[in-house]
């Protein structure tokens, strides 16, 4: 069969050699932040699990083609081109099969790394349960993904717009563990801490590494979720993000926001509403997720599976 991706010279290179690599996602670059801080960031992230000793593997689809690393000039075509689909597991191979551009969500990143052999992946922060799941029951397929396909996925927890007791509820059902690295309270993305404690903590990416090998050895299917906190200069107290997430949800339900529209209407309130400092938060945990990313993945392939 043919292989349904493209990798880009320089992750096919390091495939080659066994070097560490990252997989990174593509709907932070198009429905998460505003060009052109969007590839700004996507740069600067590139460049910082380079500096940490392993290759970055962005991925999106382009024309159709799935990319398993995009180069710089493609990164800028994905940032500013329009139409781009925001495409998770249902929608990847529509997207593909119609030739379209598509963005890809956590789960579809997942996806992507896990057929190219990728078992890395930083991202910024993990659909989740929505607040009002009760009633529009709107619960993100990243979860389901972290459940089913073995790629470590680094975040910096989930969000303060999800249900965060209710995702995490959702996660242990499917058997996903959640790691809490180098403290005990589960973070809270823009914030380091959270008033729940993790269900799982580890200090360092060796042990990391090792619990990914362990769960391969032990043939169970699924990913881990490490949640690491925002470095502490960076963080926005939850205090003032409160109102703030509470007015955002409030318009998106009172203007029918509903499916994969909910996540990026949400984000871009609250951009506007904290007068970008969301997005300077954003952008510091992204590239510290990026950093353990790749120091997980070099931990990684000096173990053997
Ligand atoms: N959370 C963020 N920033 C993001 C996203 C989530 O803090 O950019 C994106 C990710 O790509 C994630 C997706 O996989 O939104 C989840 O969308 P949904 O809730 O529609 O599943
Ligand atoms: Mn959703």
């Amino acid at each position: 069969m043919i292989p349904p991706y493209v990798m880009s010279p320089e992750v096919a290179d390091a495939k080659a050699r066994g070097a560490p690599i990252v997989a990174l996602e593509s709907t932070i670059i198009t429905h998460g932040m505003p060009y052109p801080q969007n590839v700004e960031v996507a740069r600067k992230v590139e460049a910082t699990v380079r500096a940490a000793g392993a290759v970055p593997a962005t991925i999106a689809v382009m024309d159709g083609v799935l990319h398993i690393g995009l180069s710089d000039p493609q990164l800028e075509q994905l940032a500013t081109a329009k139409d781009v689909m925001k495409v998770s597991r249902a929608d990847m191979p529509v997207c593909m099969a119609l030739g379209r551009y598509g963005a890809t969500t956590v789960a579809a990143t997942m996806i992507a790394a896990h057929i190219a052999g990728i078992t890395v992946f930083a991202t910024g922060g993990i659909g989740g349960v929505h607040m009002g799941a009760d009633q529009s029951f709107d619960i993100s397929a990243d979860l389901l993904e972290l459940a089913a396909t073995p790629v470590t996925v680094v975040a910096a927890g989930a969000k303060a717009i999800l249900d965060i007791p209710k995702t995490l509820e959702v996660l242990e059902t499917h058997g996903v563990p959640v790691i809490a690295y180098g403290q005990d309270a589960f973070p809270a993305f823009w914030s380091a801490q959270s008033t729940l404690a993790a269900p799982l903590r580890m200090d360092s990416a060796e042990e990391i590494a090792a619990a990914h090998a362990m769960r391969a050895r032990m043939g169970l299917p699924g990913g881990q979720l490490i949640a690491n906190p925002i470095p502490a200069e960076a963080e926005i107290p939850s205090a003032e993000l409160a109102p703030i997430i509470a007015q955002a949800n409030q318009e998106a339900e009172a203007q029918g926001v509903s499916g994969k529209a909910v996540t990026p209407f949400l984000l871009s309130r609250i951009f506007e509403l904290t007068e970008g400092r969301s997005l300077t938060a954003n952008i510091a945990l992204v590239l510290n997720n990026a950093k353990l990313a790749a120091e997980i993945a070099s931990a990684q392939v000096k173990m053997p599976l």
